[in-house]
């Protein structure tokens, strides 16, 4: 299942990213523009209730932080 990374290229999803190509998860991203208030959007707010980026989608796993995001993957695929 590919995972979904919702975000542009900010910091804090650069570092998200360069976990999962560490880790050769397959992924793919999903543009939402902070300066076209996307991150604001009720759609959004649905996945992300505080509104920051960046969010993934793993499955019907959602998850925010980016520390928190490369946590779960450090301990998912620990090898
Ligand atoms: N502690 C958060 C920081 C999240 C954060 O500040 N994201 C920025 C982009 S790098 C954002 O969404 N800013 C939009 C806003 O604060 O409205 C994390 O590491 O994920």
């Amino acid at each position: 299942m590919v995972v979904k990374v919702y975000g542009l290229a900010y910091v804090s999803l650069k570092h998200v990213l360069v976990c999962l190509i560490e880790k050769e998860i397959e992924f793919e991203t999903v543009p939402v523009d902070i300066f076209k208030g996307e991150h604001k959007d009720p759609e959004f707010l649905k996945l992300q209730p505080f509104g920051v980026l960046p969010l993934i989608q793993d499955g019907d796993y959602s998850l925010y932080e980016s520390r928190a995001i490369i946590r779960y993957y450090a301990e998912k695929y620990k090898s």
